[in-house]
């Protein structure tokens, strides 16, 4: 995979120098400073989430400081990283399961062309809210005196099918194999398979949590009514978390949600289990540029990267996983200076990059799906905030392995920051024989 991203680079650049790096035109729109919005969503409000009442509860069991302070809500926090641990409700009832649970297999044995069938296998499984299931099979036929074929149904207990593949023919030899998925509405549902003589049938079903993995449900943060999915959710397992918190006034909750799309605003019937509401006062310093980047798709590497006036992609002037906490401006402060928390290497995210308070000049804000590692595109999406007050969602865009996508520019003048034009990718990127070798490579 390694290869094949460098052996990618060059055309990747090349594909950005040509494109203008996907930018708006800016002459078509001269009286607007809006750059480079990919699906702007500004109308998604999921601030709801502040008070809706949800029967499960997800447990918190601590909320401390990086220094280990113990917190409650309604606290005033003069720190702004801190940690929610807890664990996750047994919504089995719901049929969210374990992650051993989430697949139904089964198998209809014809025997052999001596022994005469139908011969059947079943299963039953509930869910309490909408999702997406799938179906797959695979049907062996062999030659046999008589007919053979095989059935595949699933339908619910009043015999409404939702998927059916029925197959039934004369001798011969035949194998079929297909898949589909199906949006399943509360409740519970059979699973049948049978099959005749000499014949064999294998079928799986799967739980999937809508956008990828598979699972019936994920873990999310809900800040201030933004959305950070953390990870699969499994009946009764420990989470923990790290909040990056918001100058003045916080609302958190824990999330268990079903059929989770980050880029929708929540379905109510999708909230399985909430925490009890958190608020969180705090008094840090105003933060110029922040930054909280997640991507949907598990076992996968997208970065975050921020550069600064004058700087390219990858050098000192990148903040970035191989340059996480640089020295810029005022060698006297650390103000100027950007930080970057942590690069998950996973999936989903979020990583946060803040500058507090940045010398003048235009900074840019620089995805790039550092690997996929064999996983595929990455739906990612980005949440910028400026001055503790201007906030724009820009995602979420699928990504394919090794792309960089050049989210916005943000300038800043005397001190205060306003959204802005990127600069060119001529002036963010090396040449691409120079960018490939520039890449840190991580271990895995
Ligand atoms: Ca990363
Ligand atoms: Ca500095």
């Amino acid at each position: 995979m390694r290869k094949y991203v460098i052996w990618m680079l060059p055309a990747v650049i090349i594909f950005l120098l040509l494109s203008g790096c996907s930018k708006e035109t800016p002459q078509e729109e001269p009286d607007t400073e809006e750059p480079q919005e990919f699906f702007y969503e500004p109308d998604i409000d999921n601030t709801f989430i502040d008070s809706v009442v949800v029967e499960d509860t997800v447990a918190v069991n601590s909320i401390t400081t990086e220094a280990g302070s113990s917190l409650v809500s309604g606290d005033t926090v003069e720190t702004r990283v801190i940690t929610i641990s807890g664990v996750v409700p047994d919504l089995s009832s719901l049929g969210m399961k374990s992650s051993s649970d989430t697949t139904i297999s089964l198998h209809a044995d014809g025997g052999s062309c001596m022994t005469p069938g139908p011969w059947n296998a079943s299963d039953t499984f509930t869910t309490g809210f909408t999702q997406t299931i799938s179906v797959s099979y695979q049907h062996y036929g062999v030659m046999c005196t008589g007919d053979y074929g095989f059935q595949v149904i699933v339908k619910d207990l009043s015999g409404t099918i939702y998927f059916e593949r029925d197959l039934q023919k004369g001798i011969g030899i035949d194998i079929d194999t297909t898949w589909g998925t199906l949006n399943l509405p509360p409740g519970t549902y059979i699973i049948d398979v049978s099959t005749v003589t000499g014949t064999d049938t294998y079928v799986n079903l799967t739980y999937t949590p809508g956008t990828g993995g598979v699972l019936g449900a994920m873990l999310v943060v809900y800040q201030n009514g933004n959305l950070y999915p953390i990870s699969e959710a499994e009946a009764g397992a420990n989470y923990s978390y790290t909040i990056d918190l918001i100058r003045g006034g916080n609302t958190i909750r824990i999330l268990v949600v079903g059929n989770f799309d980050p880029s929708a605003q929540l379905d109510i019937a999708n909230i399985l289990g909430a925490s009890d509401v958190i608020e969180l006062t705090c008094i840090t310093d105003e933060i110029a540029i922040r930054a909280v980047m997640t991507w949907q798709l598990d076992n996968s590497d997208v970065d975050l990267h921020l550069v600064a006036p004058g700087g390219k992609v990858f050098s000192s002037n990148d903040c970035f996983y191989g340059n996480m906490n640089p020295q810029w401006g005022d060698s006297a402060s650390t103000l100027d200076d950007p930080m970057l928390d942590i690069d998950n290497t996973e999936g989903y995210g979020p990583e946060t990059m803040v500058l507090p308070s940045p010398f003048d000049g235009l900074y840019t804000i620089v995805i790039h799906y550092y690997s996929d590692h064999g996983s595929g595109d990455a739906p990612t999406s980005v949440v910028i905030t400026l001055n503790e007050e201007t906030q724009r969602t820009y995602g979420p865009k699928t990504l394919v392995d090794g792309q960089f996508w050049i989210v916005t520019g943000i300038d800043i003048t005397d001190g205060v920051a306003e959204f802005a034009s990127a600069p060119d990718s001529t002036s963010l990127f090396e040449s691409s024989a120079a960018l490939s070798e520039s890449i840190p490579q991580k271990r895995r």
